[in-house]
């Protein structure tokens, strides 16, 4: 299982300790093409990848066109994710949005009302549930696997 994580780089680095907690939670179901998403290091500078901006793009393209599921901790607003959740979505991949409440922040009415339960899931959680949320969302994906005969 190839997994997509998308989380906030030059829209700002306060939560990159969430991002990695998710990522860690991740790489037990497969592998995640965007572990530098959560990497300590990377500031909201976000800029010193060889062959620049576009070079990020359309790697990050590729890796969204190559994923079975992707995973957004949206609490952050991120122009990045935003345009990676509306990419994932014209692919019809499965999303998962992780947002909490907590931040005091609304969430953007174009994530939220694009719920549907099914291929773009939203889901409200506090950080110590971050895990069981992943392990409950995950099983369910699994099933529906199953019962498809994949
Ligand atoms: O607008 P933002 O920068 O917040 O967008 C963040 C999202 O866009 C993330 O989910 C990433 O998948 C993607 N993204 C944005 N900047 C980069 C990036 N910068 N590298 C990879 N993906 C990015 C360079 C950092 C590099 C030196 C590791």
């Amino acid at each position: 299982m190839k997994v997509y994580f998308c989380g906030s780089i030059r829209g700002g680095r306060e939560d990159a300790h969430v991002y990695r907690r998710i990522v860690q939670k991740l790489q037990s179901y497969g592998s995640v093409l965007t572990e530098h998403v959560s990497c300590s290091e990377i500031s909201e500078k976000g800029e010193d990848a060889v062959g620049g901006d576009r070079a990020i793009h359309d790697r990050d393209v590729r890796w969204l066109r190559e994923c079975d599921v992707v995973v957004a901790e949206v609490t952050q607003p991120s122009l990045g994710v935003g345009y990676e959740l509306g990419r994932a979505v014209t692919m019809e991949t499965k999303v998962l949005c992780l947002f909490r409440p907590a931040s005091g922040r609304s969430l953007s009415a174009m994530i939220r009302g694009a719920e549907d339960s099914d291929r773009f899931v939203v889901k409200d959680y506090k950080e110590d549930e971050v895990e069981n949320v992943l392990e409950e969302f995950f099983n369910r994906l699994k099933n529906q696997k199953k019962a498809r005969g994949e």
